[in-house]
């Protein structure tokens, strides 16, 4: 993409109304603007961070054994007066009523619509296990939408369902989804904790919630150091995993213990805050039984399934990175969300050199690469890819490319490498 066409409107003063640094630096290096109370628009850059966050979620639950599918964002309220939960839900739901005075909602979770779906799907028991998830926007109407999307109204999430014959296997389910986020987070390059947490709205009795560690979250959190070390990942086999995961202590400040905290060296005791981006919830029978949904078992006996749901919060993930991953300067994306994998920065636009190389590199790159060929000066062009974040930066000045040199420099660590350009292109591709 060429920045002098693109749609990625830069700030270089601070927004005034933003708290805090993600929602700062998603303003200013142009990902997104707010288009009403907590509610965003996605402006290229930012939906291609949005687009890659939500492809690696989705490989992930597809690697369990997840099924994708896509429910609506609008729900009717009958569906959830089925289970009871139309008017216990209260302000935070957003009400519509269409033409024919029929009562709607905005969705901002899908356990009730999953379990009618699967309800008048199948009839057998063996036809469980079920494990359908989609990738949707919600709405809830929070009473204080604030520090961009982290904690907006209308948000993307992943939201998976499980539907067991009975507990041991809802309890597999559960294992394989916690395994799966691991490995989810893992890949954007950022370390989330499995914290013991309360069930709130959804309900149930065993639930874990995922918090990134952050200064500005708006959790407090407890947990063992051992996490930081980064060898919980070792497991493979989801039994082993969960056995590792569970055993070493986490837990949100509702589910605090202070007993259990106190067995733990002092000296491996951690304190802090965190930014919640996914949680996982056990609740057997609870909606299957609300909603009328049994099976037929093998002696001809009503089976109601044993259920579980599972979110990810998609969009609030990438600000959530931008609170692990940053700098003065801005935004350090990890490889596998940035928008783009290299900025190709021309120190000297209409040099024959300098532009046949950037336009080289820039073909080459294909959609990975993002050509800043404004007519601006090294400094401010140094600045903006410094605020972007992207991973690489291509320095083409010309007195390098008339020897068909370029400059690397790595965003993370502030590395430099004088390179041919075919070399240069081969480490950032590599
Ligand atoms: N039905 C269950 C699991 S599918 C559920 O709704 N869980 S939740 O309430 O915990 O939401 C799932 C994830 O969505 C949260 O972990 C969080 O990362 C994200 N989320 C929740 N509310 C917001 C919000 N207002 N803004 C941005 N992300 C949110």
């Amino acid at each position: 993409m060429r920045l002098s066409q693109s749609l990625i409107p830069t700030l270089k003063e601070t927004p005034s109304d933003a708290q805090i640094v993600s929602h700062r630096l998603m303003l200013r290096a142009g990902l997104i603007r707010q288009m009403a109370s907590g509610i965003y628009a996605w402006l290229p850059a930012g939906h291609r961070v949005l687009s890659k966050i939500a492809q690696i979620v989705r490989e992930e639950q597809d690697a369990v054994g997840a099924q994708e599918m896509l429910m609506p964002t609008i729900q009717s309220a009958d569906l959830w007066r089925e289970s009871g939960r139309y008017d216990a839900y209260g302000k935070e739901m957003l009400r519509i009523t269409d033409r024919h005075e029929r009562e709607l909602l905005y969705g901002p979770t899908n356990e009730e619509m999953i379990t009618v779906l699967v309800r008048d799907s199948i009839k057998s028991y063996r036809d469980l296990p079920q494990l359908p998830y989609h990738i949707q926007w919600k709405f809830r109407d929070e009473v204080r939408p604030r520090f961009g999307v982290l904690r907006g109204r209308e948000f993307l999430m992943k939201d998976a369902y499980s539907f067991d014959l009975d507990y041991a296997g809802a309890l597999i389910a559960y294992k394989k989804m916690m395994l799966a986020y691991m490995r989810t987070f893992q890949r954007m390059g950022i370390t989330a904790i499995p914290m013991r947490a309360d069930t709130g709205q959804i309900g149930g009795d065993l639930s874990h919630e995922f918090h990134v560690l952050a200064p500005t979250g708006e959790s407090g959190v407890f947990y063992d150091a051992s996490f930081e070390a980064g060898n919980a990942m070792a497991a493979t086999d989801v039994e082993a995993f969960y056995q590792q995961m569970t055993t070493i202590y986490a837990a949100t400040d509702e589910k605090h213990d202070t007993a259990l905290w106190d067995q733990i060296p002092a000296e491996r005791r951690r304190e802090g805050r965190g930014i919640e981006v996914g949680q996982i919830f056990y609740f057997g029978k609870k909606y299957s039984e609300a909603m009328s949904f049994a099976v037929t078992g093998p002696d001809g006996q009503k089976i109601f399934p044993e259920m579980g749901s599972y979110g990810i919060g998609v969009s609030r993930l990438v600000g959530a990175i931008i609170e692990a991953r940053h700098d003065d300067a801005g935004i350090i994306w990890p490889d596998a969300v940035a928008p783009f994998r290299a900025a190709i920065l021309n120190l000297r636009q209409g040099d024959a050199a300098t532009d046949g190389i950037c336009e080289t590199l820039h073909h080459q790159l294909g959609a990975d690469g993002l050509y800043d060929d404004r007519d601006e000066r090294a400094g401010a062009k140094f600045a903006e890819a410094d605020l972007m974040g992207h991973p690489w930066q291509i320095i083409v000045g010309p007195r390098g490319a008339a020897n068909g040199q370029v400059e690397l420099k790595r965003r993370a660590t502030g590395e430099r490498f004088e390179l041919a350009v075919q070399d240069a292109l081969s480490k950032v591709l590599g």
